[in-house]
Protein backbone atom coordinates (compact mmCIF):
# COMPACT_ATOMS: atom_id res chain seq x y z
CA UNK A 1 0.00 0.00 0.00
CA UNK A 2 1.52 3.47 -1.07
CA UNK A 3 1.48 6.01 1.69
CA UNK A 4 2.63 9.33 0.63
CA UNK A 5 1.37 11.00 -2.46
CA UNK A 6 -0.44 10.42 -5.06
CA UNK A 7 0.41 8.92 -8.20
CA UNK A 8 -1.41 11.13 -10.52
CA UNK A 9 -2.72 14.83 -10.29
CA UNK A 10 -6.45 14.99 -10.40
CA UNK A 11 -8.60 15.51 -12.98
CA UNK A 12 -11.92 17.69 -12.66
CA UNK A 13 -14.20 18.42 -15.65
CA UNK A 14 -17.16 20.76 -15.42
CA UNK A 15 -20.47 20.66 -16.56
CA UNK A 16 -19.62 23.86 -19.53
CA UNK A 17 -17.15 20.69 -20.76
CA UNK A 18 -13.28 22.80 -18.62
CA UNK A 19 -11.24 20.49 -17.87
CA UNK A 20 -8.63 20.72 -14.99
CA UNK A 21 -5.65 18.87 -14.12
CA UNK A 22 -4.59 19.93 -10.04
CA UNK A 23 -0.88 20.04 -9.82
CA UNK A 24 0.35 19.53 -6.37
CA UNK A 25 2.17 22.73 -4.86
CA UNK A 26 5.86 20.35 -5.17
CA UNK A 27 4.89 19.38 -9.12
CA UNK A 28 7.89 20.96 -10.65
CA UNK A 29 4.69 22.67 -12.94
CA UNK A 30 2.77 24.41 -10.68
CA UNK A 31 4.00 27.81 -11.10
CA UNK A 32 4.07 27.18 -14.83
CA UNK A 33 1.59 28.51 -16.26
CA UNK A 34 2.01 27.57 -19.60
CA UNK A 35 2.24 24.05 -18.54
CA UNK A 36 -0.75 24.26 -16.52
CA UNK A 37 -2.45 25.14 -19.46
CA UNK A 38 -1.07 22.73 -21.76
CA UNK A 39 -1.72 19.57 -18.55
CA UNK A 40 -5.55 20.56 -19.30
CA UNK A 41 -5.18 20.75 -22.93
CA UNK A 42 -3.94 17.34 -22.96
CA UNK A 43 -6.53 15.89 -20.53
CA UNK A 44 -9.54 17.45 -22.11
CA UNK A 45 -8.65 15.29 -25.36
CA UNK A 46 -8.34 12.01 -23.21
CA UNK A 47 -11.73 13.15 -21.19
CA UNK A 48 -13.69 13.46 -24.23
CA UNK A 49 -12.51 10.33 -25.99
CA UNK A 50 -14.27 7.14 -25.95
CA UNK A 51 -13.96 3.45 -26.73
CA UNK A 52 -14.01 3.20 -30.57
CA UNK A 53 -13.19 6.40 -31.16
CA UNK A 54 -9.84 6.88 -33.34
CA UNK A 55 -7.18 7.87 -30.09
CA UNK A 56 -6.90 11.62 -29.93
CA UNK A 57 -3.68 12.73 -31.73
CA UNK A 58 -1.62 15.44 -29.89
CA UNK A 59 -0.15 17.61 -31.88
CA UNK A 60 3.54 17.73 -29.26
CA UNK A 61 5.45 21.00 -29.13
CA UNK A 62 9.17 21.65 -30.04
CA UNK A 63 9.56 21.73 -26.00
CA UNK A 64 7.85 18.27 -25.59
CA UNK A 65 9.78 16.25 -28.22
CA UNK A 66 13.00 17.93 -26.66
CA UNK A 67 12.22 16.39 -23.54
CA UNK A 68 11.26 13.06 -25.23
CA UNK A 69 14.75 12.80 -27.15
CA UNK A 70 16.99 14.02 -23.81
CA UNK A 71 15.20 11.14 -21.89
CA UNK A 72 15.31 9.18 -24.75
CA UNK A 73 19.11 9.53 -25.08
CA UNK A 74 20.26 9.27 -21.36
CA UNK A 75 18.40 6.48 -21.16
CA UNK A 76 19.74 4.35 -24.02
CA UNK A 77 22.63 3.85 -22.37
CA UNK A 78 21.88 3.07 -19.27
CA UNK A 79 19.70 0.61 -20.66
CA UNK A 80 22.34 -1.07 -22.49
CA UNK A 81 24.03 -1.19 -19.25
CA UNK A 82 21.01 -2.11 -16.19
CA UNK A 83 18.39 -3.58 -18.00
CA UNK A 84 17.68 -7.16 -18.34
CA UNK A 85 18.31 -8.67 -21.53
CA UNK A 86 14.62 -9.58 -22.18
CA UNK A 87 13.72 -6.10 -22.36
CA UNK A 88 16.73 -5.29 -24.65
CA UNK A 89 15.69 -7.78 -26.57
CA UNK A 90 12.08 -6.77 -26.70
CA UNK A 91 12.95 -2.67 -26.95
CA UNK A 92 15.28 -3.59 -30.10
CA UNK A 93 11.62 -5.38 -31.74
CA UNK A 94 9.75 -2.08 -30.72
CA UNK A 95 11.97 0.54 -32.29
CA UNK A 96 10.09 3.60 -30.62
CA UNK A 97 10.77 7.09 -32.21
CA UNK A 98 13.66 8.46 -29.75
CA UNK A 99 13.46 11.80 -31.67
CA UNK A 100 9.78 12.75 -31.25
CA UNK A 101 6.70 11.72 -29.03
CA UNK A 102 4.60 9.08 -30.83
CA UNK A 103 1.26 8.52 -31.11
CA UNK A 104 -0.45 6.37 -28.98
CA UNK A 105 -1.97 4.77 -31.99
CA UNK A 106 1.24 4.00 -33.74
CA UNK A 107 2.87 2.38 -30.24
CA UNK A 108 -0.06 -0.09 -30.82
CA UNK A 109 0.82 -0.37 -34.57
CA UNK A 110 4.49 -1.32 -33.23
CA UNK A 111 3.33 -3.63 -30.25
CA UNK A 112 0.10 -5.12 -31.51
CA UNK A 113 1.91 -7.22 -34.37
CA UNK A 114 4.82 -8.15 -31.00
CA UNK A 115 2.44 -9.01 -28.68
CA UNK A 116 -1.22 -8.25 -29.19
CA UNK A 117 -1.15 -5.27 -26.90
CA UNK A 118 -3.10 -1.93 -27.47
CA UNK A 119 -2.80 1.81 -26.04
CA UNK A 120 -5.24 3.73 -25.54
CA UNK A 121 -5.70 7.58 -23.63
CA UNK A 122 -6.06 7.94 -19.93
CA UNK A 123 -6.98 11.63 -18.62
CA UNK A 124 -4.58 10.90 -15.58
CA UNK A 125 -5.27 7.89 -12.98
CA UNK A 126 -7.75 5.10 -14.04
CA UNK A 127 -9.74 2.98 -11.14
CA UNK A 128 -7.73 0.28 -10.16
CA UNK A 129 -10.47 -1.84 -11.60
CA UNK A 130 -10.85 -0.16 -14.93
CA UNK A 131 -7.17 -0.24 -15.12
CA UNK A 132 -6.70 -3.94 -14.61
CA UNK A 133 -9.43 -5.18 -16.30
CA UNK A 134 -8.25 -3.78 -19.52
CA UNK A 135 -4.32 -5.34 -18.73
CA UNK A 136 -6.46 -8.59 -18.84
CA UNK A 137 -7.51 -7.41 -22.43
CA UNK A 138 -4.01 -6.53 -23.27
CA UNK A 139 -5.21 -2.88 -23.48
CA UNK A 140 -2.88 -0.57 -21.99
CA UNK A 141 -4.43 3.15 -20.28
CA UNK A 142 -1.94 5.87 -20.69
CA UNK A 143 -1.45 9.38 -20.07
CA UNK A 144 -0.31 11.59 -23.20
CA UNK A 145 1.05 14.52 -21.41
CA UNK A 146 5.03 14.79 -20.54
CA UNK A 147 7.10 15.19 -17.81
CA UNK A 148 7.96 19.24 -16.30
CA UNK A 149 11.49 19.73 -18.89
CA UNK A 150 12.77 21.05 -15.55
CA UNK A 151 13.01 17.74 -14.43
CA UNK A 152 13.55 14.75 -17.24
CA UNK A 153 15.34 12.50 -14.95
CA UNK A 154 12.49 11.23 -12.33
CA UNK A 155 8.77 12.10 -11.78
CA UNK A 156 6.75 10.78 -9.20
CA UNK A 157 3.82 11.29 -11.81
CA UNK A 158 3.83 8.82 -14.82
CA UNK A 159 3.48 10.20 -18.33
CA UNK A 160 3.74 9.34 -21.73
CA UNK A 161 7.64 8.65 -21.30
CA UNK A 162 7.16 6.16 -18.58
CA UNK A 163 3.94 4.33 -19.94
CA UNK A 164 5.20 3.96 -23.52
CA UNK A 165 9.58 3.29 -23.04
CA UNK A 166 9.26 1.97 -19.71
CA UNK A 167 5.99 -0.29 -20.44
CA UNK A 168 5.74 -0.51 -23.80
CA UNK A 169 8.89 -2.13 -24.19
CA UNK A 170 8.71 -4.55 -21.71
CA UNK A 171 5.38 -5.20 -23.40
CA UNK A 172 6.82 -6.25 -26.62
CA UNK A 173 8.44 -9.65 -24.76
CA UNK A 174 6.31 -11.86 -25.33
CA UNK A 175 7.31 -13.07 -21.59
CA UNK A 176 6.62 -9.73 -20.09
CA UNK A 177 2.64 -9.44 -21.84
CA UNK A 178 2.29 -12.52 -21.08
CA UNK A 179 2.26 -11.48 -16.70
CA UNK A 180 0.73 -8.20 -17.25
CA UNK A 181 -2.00 -9.90 -18.79
CA UNK A 182 -2.16 -12.48 -16.37
CA UNK A 183 -2.22 -10.07 -13.31
CA UNK A 184 -5.34 -8.13 -15.76
CA UNK A 185 -6.70 -11.38 -15.87
CA UNK A 186 -6.56 -11.93 -11.57
CA UNK A 187 -8.73 -8.40 -11.24
CA UNK A 188 -11.30 -10.28 -12.47
CA UNK A 189 -11.66 -12.96 -10.28
CA UNK A 190 -10.51 -10.54 -6.96
CA UNK A 191 -14.19 -9.46 -5.50
CA UNK A 192 -12.15 -7.88 -2.47
CA UNK A 193 -10.93 -4.12 -2.36
CA UNK A 194 -7.98 -5.88 0.01
CA UNK A 195 -7.34 -8.41 -2.74
CA UNK A 196 -7.05 -5.68 -5.47
CA UNK A 197 -4.68 -3.55 -3.32
CA UNK A 198 -2.42 -6.72 -3.00
CA UNK A 199 -2.71 -7.26 -6.68
CA UNK A 200 -1.12 -4.06 -7.74
CA UNK A 201 0.89 -3.94 -4.79
CA UNK A 202 2.49 -7.39 -6.35
CA UNK A 203 2.27 -5.71 -9.68
CA UNK A 204 4.06 -2.74 -8.19
CA UNK A 205 7.39 -4.70 -7.02
CA UNK A 206 7.44 -6.67 -10.09
CA UNK A 207 6.02 -5.29 -13.42
CA UNK A 208 6.81 -1.42 -12.17
CA UNK A 209 9.92 -1.79 -9.57
CA UNK A 210 10.99 -5.29 -10.23
CA UNK A 211 14.79 -5.94 -10.55
CA UNK A 212 16.31 -9.33 -11.50
CA UNK A 213 19.65 -11.26 -11.42
CA UNK A 214 21.24 -12.08 -14.75
CA UNK A 215 25.10 -12.91 -15.19
CA UNK A 216 25.69 -12.57 -11.58
CA UNK A 217 24.43 -8.51 -12.10
CA UNK A 218 21.40 -6.80 -10.57
CA UNK A 219 19.47 -5.82 -13.53
CA UNK A 220 16.38 -3.76 -13.85
CA UNK A 221 13.26 -4.98 -15.68
CA UNK A 222 10.28 -3.16 -13.87
CA UNK A 223 8.87 -0.25 -15.93
CA UNK A 224 9.10 2.47 -13.52
CA UNK A 225 12.79 2.27 -13.14
CA UNK A 226 13.52 2.00 -16.69
CA UNK A 227 11.73 5.14 -17.86
CA UNK A 228 13.82 7.18 -15.24
CA UNK A 229 17.56 7.61 -15.57
CA UNK A 230 17.67 9.19 -12.22
CA UNK A 231 16.42 6.00 -10.53
CA UNK A 232 18.45 3.72 -13.02
CA UNK A 233 21.79 5.50 -11.54
CA UNK A 234 20.48 4.33 -8.06
CA UNK A 235 18.38 1.02 -7.90
CA UNK A 236 21.53 -1.13 -7.54
CA UNK A 237 22.15 0.04 -4.19
CA UNK A 238 18.81 0.09 -2.39
CA UNK A 239 18.07 -3.07 -0.43
CA UNK A 240 17.36 -6.12 -2.41
CA UNK A 241 15.42 -8.68 -1.18
CA UNK A 242 14.29 -12.24 -2.37
CA UNK A 243 10.59 -12.45 -4.27
CA UNK A 244 8.12 -12.09 -1.02
CA UNK A 245 4.78 -12.41 -2.10
CA UNK A 246 3.16 -11.56 1.50
CA UNK A 247 5.89 -9.17 1.82
CA UNK A 248 5.70 -7.65 -1.58
CA UNK A 249 1.61 -7.04 -1.34
CA UNK A 250 2.19 -5.81 2.01
CA UNK A 251 4.69 -3.32 2.61
CA UNK A 252 4.27 0.45 3.00
CA UNK A 253 5.85 2.36 0.52
CA UNK A 254 6.55 6.15 -0.68
CA UNK A 255 5.26 6.74 -4.42
CA UNK A 256 7.24 10.33 -5.04
CA UNK A 257 10.65 8.67 -4.26
CA UNK A 258 13.09 6.07 -5.65
CA UNK A 259 12.31 2.27 -4.09
CA UNK A 260 14.70 1.63 -1.02
CA UNK A 261 13.36 -1.72 -0.95
CA UNK A 262 13.49 -4.01 -4.25
CA UNK A 263 12.60 -7.49 -4.67
CA UNK A 264 14.86 -9.52 -7.10
CA UNK A 265 14.07 -13.09 -9.00
CA UNK A 266 16.82 -15.09 -9.49
CA UNK A 267 16.47 -15.27 -13.12
CA UNK A 268 12.92 -15.33 -15.62
CA UNK A 269 11.91 -18.51 -14.79
CA UNK A 270 11.92 -17.76 -11.31
CA UNK A 271 9.79 -14.55 -11.79
CA UNK A 272 7.50 -16.60 -13.88
CA UNK A 273 7.46 -19.79 -10.94
CA UNK A 274 6.42 -16.98 -7.94
CA UNK A 275 4.77 -13.70 -9.61
CA UNK A 276 3.16 -15.53 -12.43
CA UNK A 277 1.88 -18.38 -10.77
CA UNK A 278 0.24 -15.72 -8.05
CA UNK A 279 -1.33 -13.57 -11.19
CA UNK A 280 -2.57 -17.11 -12.78
CA UNK A 281 -4.10 -18.13 -9.80
CA UNK A 282 -4.89 -16.03 -6.72
CA UNK A 283 -7.93 -15.85 -5.12
CA UNK A 284 -9.90 -13.31 -2.38
CA UNK A 285 -9.08 -16.40 -0.21
CA UNK A 286 -5.62 -17.20 -1.45
CA UNK A 287 -4.38 -13.63 -0.51
CA UNK A 288 -5.82 -13.59 3.16
CA UNK A 289 -3.94 -16.55 3.44
CA UNK A 290 -0.84 -14.69 2.46
CA UNK A 291 -2.05 -11.47 4.21
CA UNK A 292 -1.86 -13.73 7.17
CA UNK A 293 -5.83 -12.79 7.71
CA UNK A 294 -6.89 -16.67 6.64
CA UNK A 295 -10.54 -17.24 8.22
CA UNK A 296 -9.97 -18.53 11.62
CA UNK A 297 -10.27 -22.52 12.04
N1 LIG B 1 9.32 7.53 -11.71
C1 LIG B 1 8.95 7.15 -13.06
C2 LIG B 1 9.72 8.01 -14.07
O1 LIG B 1 10.35 8.97 -13.68
O2 LIG B 1 9.66 7.71 -15.25
C3 LIG B 1 7.46 7.27 -13.31
C4 LIG B 1 6.67 6.33 -12.44
C5 LIG B 1 6.54 5.02 -12.53
C6 LIG B 1 5.73 4.42 -11.56
C7 LIG B 1 5.31 5.24 -10.70
S1 LIG B 1 5.88 6.78 -11.13
FE1 LIG C 1 3.50 2.23 -14.62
Amino acid sequence: MFTEGQLYSPVSADADGSVQVHLGENHPGFKDEAYRARRNEIAAAAVSWSPGQPIPQIAYTDQENEVWRIVSRELAPKHERHAHSEYLAAKAALKLPTDRVPQLDEVSALIEPLTGWSYIAAPGLVELRQFYGALGRRVFHSTQYLRHPSEPLYTPEPDIIHEVIGHGNQLASPRFARLTEAAGQASMRLESEEGMQFLADVFWFSMEFGVMWEDGDLKAYGAGILSSYGEMDEYAQMEIRPLDLPQMGSINYDITAYQPVLFAAQNLDELEEVVGVFFDTCTDDSIAALRGVGTPA
